[in-house]
């Protein structure tokens, strides 16, 4: 069977689609797409038009599907291995969606609110909206440090989709934002996802490309 991951190793939400892959070591063919190259670019909006990776594609099933929490439903519904990503237990499975949901939506949107605003030509910043998203994002990992506290992973013993979420929108938001003694609890929770072999094999992978992350 062929899984082809479309991706970049430096995108944030590719490195949520790969932590799955890893940890349920299913194995998957990586397809790099420099979207800075025209021809690259017009091959990938042919299979997702919306322009936005990973997309995975199951050759064999003849299926496709962007969006990273979608691409690990699809591993835990079809590999033995990558099924405690999503668990059985219908109550858990709701609460690991939520959490991966708060970890996309209130943590790794705002900091790639950030991130963008460094990518726009100087005339065209908008600093409001950088004050909003860094206020928004210093609130949500209040919340982190709150339910991570007592150390273990995202909700609970076990390490699941929630986790994968939870590992690049916490690096890059440390990069943006760094936790420091105000949201201690959160960069502990870091240390610990970095430690993930997962995780840590996805932080190797993308260290050639890490010269091309906007600093400021
Ligand atoms: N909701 C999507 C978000 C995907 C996304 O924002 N991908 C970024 C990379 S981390 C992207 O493709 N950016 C390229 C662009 O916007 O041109 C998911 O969970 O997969």
């Amino acid at each position: 069977m062929t899984l082809r991951l479309y991706m970049h190793p430096l995108a944030s939400y590719c490195w949520k689609a790969l932590v799955a892959f890893y940890e349920a070591d299913v194995p998957f063919e990586q397809e790099i797409v420099d979207l800075g190259d025209p021809q690259q670019r017009a091959n990938f909006l042919k299979l997702t038009p919306l322009g936005k990776f990973p997309v995975l594609v199951d050759e064999d099933a003849g299926k496709g599907f962007p969006e990273s929490s979608i691409i690990i439903e699809y591993l835990a519904m079809k590999y033995p291995a990558a099924a405690r990503l999503i668990p059985a237990d219908r109550d858990l499975a709701l609460r690991v969606r939520l959490s991966d949901r708060f970890y996309d939506l209130y943590i790794h949107e705002k900091m790639q609110r950030i991130v963008g605003d460094r990518l726009r030509p100087g005339d065209r910043k908008d600093p409001t909206g950088v004050e909003q998203a860094r206020a928004e994002l210093d609130a949500a990992l209040t919340l982190v440090d709150r339910d991570m506290e007592s150390g273990g992973w995202a909700t609970g013993l076990t390490f699941t989709m929630a986790d994968c979420a939870a590992a690049p929108a916490l690096y890059y938001a440390n990069e943006v934002a760094p936790f420091g003694e105000k949201h201690a609890a959160a960069g502990r929770y870091l240390e610990r996802l970095k430690a993930r072999p997962s995780f840590a094999r996805v932080l190797a992978e993308a260290q050639p490309y890490f010269s091309m992350f906007p600093r400021s």
